[in-house]
């Protein structure tokens, strides 16, 4: 083992990286220093335009005034207060601000510090829900194939990426899976959502079948499937899934940890889509990405059912140290204002017309094999290189960063999703800096 005693402060090998090719990326880093708005400034002093907003999460800019101001101030005044037994005004403050933008009828907050998280707590509340209601024997949870809920163990059983998954032992039991929707050869090149596939849904009816409707507690699924490369969902699924879970008493849980926070024109996709589940989880874009904080929100009906018995008793045995931390809430509240005054919530559904245009015209353009947009998100499939998966498009992402554009990969798939500041000119900068890389990919 190596000595760390004397490391020094430029070194790079202690931080284990998350979700990063560690060798790789320690031998050739790429670092950003600063941003403000719709730039990155990197170590070397370049600009890049942010085609990703951070990792899904800067929804309204970089280091917006407000919201920097707003978490200075807290910090100042009161840093923490414990999270249980006590309260703070701007955690209910929050969560009264959340609702009254939710979709109608979720009506209570549960806070966490991530997507991974929220997700915890909805699958658990969600077995607890129908435990508190007399039928605990709905202990099963169903996913999707291709899904992504984050990386704890709980996320990992109901998600779908195998890559995520195959590593980790026995993961949850009674946890089933439905397919993905999506299906290459018929609609390559859709705009927006396609036609046919909807009855991809009625899949859950016969795991219903299979295991029995008293059996199962949660579907969860993300409404537009983002990490796994961007799949739209067919028009009419997600209201299939809405007839078939209320049909037999299962909850439906939306994660709209990318799509929550104006990513698809409209405040959360379960409003774009007309569709609300019985359980809603958040995170990224609720502070902008700047203090970690999730929240899931659930029907009064819900959480109705856990407010019985003797009062002094905890109502649900769950929560995080950090479950509505101070700093994390006024960084919430200046993030709902910063959207509110600037009407990013909505801005995406003016901007998508155009953005779909630019995505689509790199159509044509070497390896394109598919392109895929809602809102303000895009993505373009390439050809893998036979024999080297993931290798062409991490070489478009990285010669995207040496030309001043962030986009994010995964798998062959390009995937964008700016701040929903980003002006016209900037997405055609974004796009035609991606078509000129493109033309120029092995
Ligand atoms: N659910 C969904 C739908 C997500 O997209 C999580 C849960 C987990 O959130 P946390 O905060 O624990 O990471 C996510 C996160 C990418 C990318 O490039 C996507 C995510 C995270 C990092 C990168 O697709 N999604
Ligand atoms: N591990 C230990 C030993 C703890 O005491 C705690 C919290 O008190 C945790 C884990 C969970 O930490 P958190 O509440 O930040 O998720």
């Amino acid at each position: 083992m190596s000595d760390r005693r004397n490391v020094t402060p430029n070194d790079l090998s202690a931080f284990w990286m998350p979700f990063t090719a560690n060798r790789q990326f320690k031998k050739a880093p790429r670092m950003f220093v600063a941003a403000k708005d719709m730039h990155y400034t990197t170590s070397d002093g370049r600009k890049v335009l942010d085609g990703t907003a951070g990792l899904w999460c800067v929804n309204a800019g970089h280091s917006r005034p407000r919201i920097v101001q707003a978490i200075a101030e807290q910090a100042a005044e009161m840093d923490y207060a414990p999270a249980f037994q006590m309260g703070h005004p701007k955690a209910f403050e929050l969560a009264n601000a959340l609702v009254s933008i939710a979709p109608q009828g979720l009506n209570h907050v549960l806070y966490t510090n991530s997507g991974s998280e929220s997700v915890e707590t909805a699958l658990k509340v969600a077995l607890a829900y129908h435990r508190v209601k007399g039928e605990g024997a709905r202990f099963r949870l169903i996913g999707r194939e291709r899904g992504y809920h984050g990386v704890n163990f709980g996320g990992i059983s109901v998600g779908g990426i195998v890559t995520n998954r195959k590593m980790f032992g026995t993961l949850l039991t009674g946890v089933d899976h439905m397919p993905h929707t999506h299906t290459p050869g018929a609609n390559q090149f859709t705009r927006g959502e396609r036609e046919t596939g909807g009855d991809l849904a009625t899949e859950l009816e016969r795991i219903v079948t299979l295991h029995d409707a008293s059996t199962i507690a949660a579907v969860i699924v993300e409404p537009v499937a983002g990490s796994t490369g961007v799949l739209i969902p067919p028009k009419g699924y997600l209201q299939k899934l809405r007839d078939i879970t209320r049909k037999h008493g299962i909850l439906l849980i939306f994660d709209e940890v990318i799509t929550g926070f104006g990513r698809v024109g409209t405040p959360f996709a379960a409003d774009y889509f007309g569709v609300t589940p019985d359980i809603m989880v958040t995170a990224k874009g609720l502070t902008n990405g700047t203090i970690p904080m999730g929240a899931v929100l659930v029907t009064s009906e819900i959480h109705d059912a856990f407010m019985q018995g003797p009062e002094h008793v905890i109502e649900f045995m769950h929560g995080y140290t950090y479950s509505g931390n101070p700093v994390a809430s006024a960084a919430g509240l200046a993030t709902l204002e910063t959207y509110k005054e600037e009407g990013l919530l909505t801005r995406g559904a003016e901007l998508a017309g155009y953005w779909e245009d630019a995505l689509h015209s790199l159509k044509g353009l070497p390896h394109v094999i598919d392109i895929r947009n809602l809102g303000l998100i895009g993505a373009v499939e390439l050809e893998p290189i036979a024999g080297s998966p993931t290798k062409r498009a991490f070489s478009a992402f990285v010669k995207a960063f040496e030309q001043g554009i962030l986009i994010r990969t995964t798998g062959d798939i390009i995937a964008m999703s700016p701040p929903l500041i980003i002006s016209k000119a900037q997405i055609d900068e974004l796009i035609g800096t991606l078509a000129s890389i493109l033309k120029t990919l092995e």
